[in-house]
């Protein structure tokens, strides 16, 4: 009999997700469900055949040095592969894999939800009942801005950015974005949205701007200080993709000094450490911070599983894996 592929687990997952990996493989689950120390991160990349990381964990080029010659396979659970370094371990002749599509409507869902939230305080409103500080409706009280009519601007038009694109339409919002590319004709049409090839003057003329693209060399701090400058001071602007894409002391200083209206952020530059001025402009209602909520779905972490299941498992049968992410890619 062959023997099974020992696949490890950073993190705990659904259970239906483990009791599968375990009748497939020889599982090595984290019952605890912390993140892993880098000295068992260490252990596991030089025992495992499949490594199934997580957005917590570092695989970087100095942990892929250590791996054995029999790790073969990382395949992610999470769509962002900005927690490994996917040339280091094709250098090494190892497969990297995430879990694209099936989180992409959540993930859109939690960025409409944050764009409502920001512009319409529902934070802020949702505590006033709670601590007995509600005297009664008033005219002039707890007002936001108005969704209807004004102009979102998507910063990456991907999976995420169009079915963003697509809820933020039935809200009434005017559909803006940047992109490398054109997104299909058709797409553009049905949305009738408008491409900015320079994101400079798409950030000068946006009511609300939210990032979508992914974190690569190529994206860091993407939003950078000099860019976010561009923002009007009424702009509000948003983020569920990766904390780095933003310069987050840059965006800091902006809201402290009033140049943005406000923002909402379920991802952040060092997470999960936060920016104590970030606490100070949630106080005042300036920010709606979310901690890495995104795909946070019982549903969608099912789905994710059973992406990495069937990544390892057409891996394992000598199959090219559906979600392989090449270099070129990151
Ligand atoms: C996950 C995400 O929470 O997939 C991603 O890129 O950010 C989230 O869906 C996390 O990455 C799981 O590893």
């Amino acid at each position: 009999v062959k023997k099974k592929p020992l696949v490890v687990l950073t993190r705990k997952l659904p259970d239906v997700i483990e009791t599968r990996m375990r009748e497939l493989f020889d599982a090595r689950l984290n019952i605890d469900d912390k993140p892993m120390s880098q000295e068992d991160l260490i252990a596991a990349v030089r025992s495992a055949d499949v490594l199934v990381p997580t957005v917590t964990d570092r695989i970087d080029a100095a942990l892929i040095e250590q791996a054995g010659s029999q790790l073969k396979l990382i395949a992610n659970f999470g769509n962002g592969v900005d927690n490994i370094d996917v040339a280091a371990a094709a250098k090494r002749g190892i497969t990297v894999t995430n879990t694209p599509g099936v989180l992409t409507q959540d993930t859109a869902d939690m960025t409409m939800a944050l764009i409502l939230a920001v512009a319409r305080r529902i934070v802020e409103g949702a505590e006033v009942i709670p601590h007995g500080h509600w005297g009664g409706w008033s005219p002039t009280w707890m007002l936001g801005t108005r969704i209807t009519g004004k102009r979102l601007g998507i910063v990456g038009m991907g999976r995420i950015g169009q079915a963003l694109a697509y809820r933020a339409r039935a809200f009434g919002l005017q559909i803006h974005y940047h992109n490398r590319r054109h997104v299909a004709a058709a797409i553009e049409e049905e949305l009738e949205a408008t491409y900015w090839e320079s994101l400079d003057q798409m950030l000068a003329r946006m009511d609300i701007v939210s990032v979508n693209c992914p974190h690569t060399p190529a994206t860091f701090h993407l939003l950078s200080a000099r860019r976010l400058q561009q923002l009007r001071p009424q702009a509000i602007l948003v983020n569920t993709a990766r904390g780095e894409i933003i310069d987050e002391t840059a965006l800091i200083e902006m809201l402290e000094a009033g140049e943005l209206a406000g923002a909402g952020l379920d991802v952040f530059e060092h997470e999960p450490a936060i920016n104590e001025r970030l606490l100070k402009l949630a106080e005042a209602g300036k920010v709606t911070l979310l901690p890495h909520m995104g795909s946070a779905t019982r549903e969608g972490r099912v789905d994710m599983g059973e992406k990495v299941l069937i990544n390892v498992k057409m891996f394992m049968d000598g199959h090219r894996p559906p979600d392989r992410v090449l270099p070129s890619a990151t």
